[in-house]
């Protein structure tokens, strides 16, 4: 059983990461990414010019001292010149490095202009909130490109750590404080957000979406978002609904527009537009939803979520209806 659910993880994450590039720092496509890239490449050549210099050196002091006799080796001790030449190389070599680094982290450190939207951290999932806007939006956050993005961070447990590896920087989220990131997301894209601090047992199961969009399709998921739930259609989901409301699902989650306002748990007000399932556990397919709310313990064992027990029939029809949350 373990085994399974461990097989069935790791499809789950190359299924999701397949659908979104590599989330290799090396791809930048944020502002703050590409100034750390170009970074990290100097700091790469400077550090291998190093790596070059003494091993060429090594070569070649080995190569033509080898016959010469123990007497005449040359000798240095007490050399000042010598002294001070190999203290001031090493001096130069990390003043360089310092200057680069201090450099890079102003030009990442741009002004703020004022959050866009609070990211929060939470065991093991990520809340987005717009509060200016009126909604939540869990696991999977759009921001329009070419346009400065500014996220307050925080956290409502443990401290976890914000990062977009293609984005640029990791940025703590502390409980209790509010830290700041801000950048430019340079290219469309999907790009996965991990947690980049160990918080407890499913901490490499909370990951999320940083969806970049054109400024029209961002206007279009915000219009979206700030619709309360649709009404179901099917026969299923308008049963399913009811059930939803009956065994207590709202005591922890919240799907705007019915009785059900709790906010332990991910917003439902829109989860069948999403692409994963608890932070990105599964894809986002009506198969892994009826497995997950059969048995979430199994899916990510000690998630805050209980197994609630229900007949297969509400199951099915609970499923039905939060796929239909567009
Ligand atoms: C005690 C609180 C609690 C109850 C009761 C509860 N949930 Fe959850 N639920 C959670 C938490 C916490 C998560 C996030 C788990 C994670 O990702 O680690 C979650 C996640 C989910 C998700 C995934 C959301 C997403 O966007 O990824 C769905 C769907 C869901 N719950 C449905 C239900 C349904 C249906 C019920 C009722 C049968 C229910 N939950 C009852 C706490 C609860
Ligand atoms: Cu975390």
């Amino acid at each position: 059983m373990r085994a399974a659910t461990v097989a069935a993880g790791v499809v789950a994450a190359a299924l999701i990461l397949s659908g979104c590039e590599s989330p290799s720092i090396l791809r930048a496509e944020g502002s703050a990414g590409a100034e750390i890239v170009t970074l990290a490449i100097w700091v790469f050549a400077i550090l291998a010019g190093v790596l070059v210099t003494v091993w060429g050196i090594l070569v070649f002091v080995v190569l033509t001292g080898r016959r010469r006799r123990e007497e005449d080796a040359s000798r240095s001790k007490g050399n000042l010149k010598i002294e001070i030449i190999w203290t001031a190389i090493p001096a130069v070599i990390v003043t360089v490095l310092f200057v680069l680094t201090v450099v890079t982290t102003e030009r990442i450190n741009v002004p703020k202009q004022g959050a866009d939207f609070t990211g929060i951290g939470r065991q093991w999932w990520w809340d987005f909130s717009f509060p200016g806007l009126g909604f939540n939006a869990p696991n999977e956050v759009y921001v329009p490109v070419d346009r400065q993005v500014d996220i307050d961070i925080e956290s409502s447990d443990v401290i976890h750590s914000f990062w977009v590896p293609q984005m640029g920087g990791k940025v703590d989220m502390i409980p209790g404080h509010v830290n700041h990131i801000q950048f430019v997301p340079l290219t469309e894209g999907s790009y996965l957000g991990e947690c980049a601090e160990f918080c407890g047992v499913q901490h490499g199961n909370m990951r999320f979406l940083f969806e970049v969009v054109s400024l029209e399709e961002y206007s279009e998921w915000v219009r979206r978002q700030q619709e309360p739930a649709a009404e179901p259609t099917g026969d299923a989901a308008i049963a399913g609904r009811q059930v939803t409301a009956s065994v207590g699902c709202g005591s922890c989650h919240v799907i705007r527009g019915t009785s059900m306002s709790g906010t332990f748990g991910p917003d439902l007000t829109h989860f069948g537009s999403r692409k994963g399932i608890a932070a990105y556990t599964l894809p986002n397919t009506p198969e892994n939803l009826l497995r997950w709310i059969q048995d979430p313990q199994g899916v990510k064992p000690e998630c805050n979520m209980p197994n609630v027990p229900l007949p297969l029939q509400q199951q099915q029809e609970i499923v039905a209806y939060l796929e239909e949350l567009q």
